[in-house]
């Protein structure tokens, strides 16, 4: 960075010192992960300077010839990788993509059904204090008293109020999505399903998790997860006349001009997820929060739903007599950062819950396996039970930085 650090060294300085943080800390936040550098070249890339409203071949800016070539292969890996016949690259990240959504298809006032953010879902799946919640009847489903989600509840309240939508998609759930189980669900009250596939959607691409594209009627998807891209989204759908409102939704209806360093990076994303060694990563995800949720099961923790099929496990601390943000305060403390999250039927207040949610795409990109998280599992209880002990605490220290060291989040 030297032609930054010559003319804004401060910022220089805090970049460089993020960077350090990263390389030193292994980030657990299962929404998290490491873009490449090819990614990172490409946002930082000459396509930021370009105005482009519009879409490829209809544009309000001259000049965009070369963006319009862009936008086009973003546009085209994504329906490829995810087999869908109609994608939109321009949203600003998860929260427009959705917003879009619901004003393409729904009018103010109209009944959505989604999973509650306390339960797991996403504050754009109907959120009281969220314009999902604000502006449509929202109604919120949740899972039952292991932590599953319980399709036939779903069911029954899908025919008792009639939703035009459906949304389903978390953001802290572990287990299996049944996207068929949804679709009839939606079709039994003839609502519209949108499947938001934002925390899972490079499992989906890496073939360990069911896709929605035979069942749903929208999907949308951040880029910056398991998906390892920069910070963007795509909508995704399936025939012409929701792609026509979805468009419309985005440019005019809620947004100026598209990043066009994010759209490229996309592109770049999906290039690499393309490719054969990113199905060995998804897969390793998994394998990975599977082998941290048993190695935590046995040094005593107790998980919501007991396992975990996905890239994320939560956890219930409180039989460990620990709350969200201690658990949080401790590991941040050794350089192991996750988050606080509210467990299901939460008790306490989302500032300070019960639950810590846990990740492994990071780590895994990074190159940790199944073997290191039986360390990992080992620094981690070892930390939550000793937080007081500070010849334990720096011994964990140590061994996160062992761990940083030997897997670097990028290699110098
Ligand atoms: N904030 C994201 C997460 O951490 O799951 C969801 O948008």
């Amino acid at each position: 960075m030297s032609l930054l650090n010559a003319i804004d060294p401060v910022i220089a300085g805090l970049l460089s010192k993020e960077y350090e943080r990263q390389q030193h800390t292994l980030s657990l936040i299962p929404s998290e992960n490491i873009a490449s550098e090819a990614v990172l070249e490409a946002l930082g890339s000459v396509a930021s300077n370009k105005y482009s409203e519009g879409y490829a071949g209809k544009r309000y800016y001259g000049g965009n010839e070369i963006i319009d070539q862009i936008e086009s292969l973003a546009v085209e890996r994504a329906k490829t990788l995810f087999g869908m016949e109609h994608a939109n690259v321009q949203a600003y990240s998860g929260s427009p993509a959705n917003q879009a959504v619901y004003l393409a298809l729904l009018q103010p006032g109209d009944t959505v059904m989604g999973m509650a953010l306390p339960a797991g879902g996403h504050l754009t799946h109907g959120w009281k204090v969220n314009f999902s919640g604000k502006i449509y009847k929202a109604v919120q489903y949740g899972v039952d008293e292991k932590g599953f989600l319980d399709y036939d509840a779903i069911a029954s309240l899908a025919l008792q109020e009639k939703p035009k939508m459906i949304i389903c998609g978390a953001t802290a759930y572990s287990r299996v999505i049944d996207f068929k189980r949804f679709r009839e669900i939606a079709d039994s009250v003839g609502a519209y399903l949108l499947a938001d596939i934002s925390h899972i959607a490079g499992l989906v691409v890496g073939g360990v998790h069911p896709s929605p594209a035979p069942y749903a009627d929208v999907i949308t998807t951040t880029t910056h997860k398991t998906l390892r891209g920069p910070r963007g989204a795509i909508i995704m759908c399936r025939t012409t006349e929701l792609g026509t409102k979805i468009d419309k939704a985005i440019f005019p209806g809620l947004q100026g001009g598209p990043h066009n360093q994010t759209t490229a990076a996309i592109a770049v994303c999906l290039e690499e997820a393309s490719q054969p060694s990113f199905q060995t990563y998804a897969k390793q995800i998994v394998e990975n929060a599977q082998a941290l949720a048993s190695e935590l099961t046995a040094h005593g923790f107790s998980l919501v739903t007991g396992g975990t099929d996905n890239h994320l496990l939560l956890v219930d601390l409180t039989n460990k007599g620990l709350t969200g943000q201690q658990a949080e305060d401790a590991l941040n403390e050794v350089g192991i950062i996750a988050n606080k999250n509210m467990i299901p039927g939460d008790p306490r207040s989302p500032f300070d819950p019960s639950g810590l949610r846990i990740g492994t795409p990071s780590i895994t990109t990074r190159g940790l396996n199944s073997e290191d998280m039986k360390t990992l599992a080992k620094i981690i209880a070892s930390v939550l039970e000793n937080r007081e002990d500070s010849s334990i605490i720096a011994t964990a220290k140590k061994q996160v930085l062992d761990l940083c060291n030997r897997y670097p989040a990028y290699p110098r």
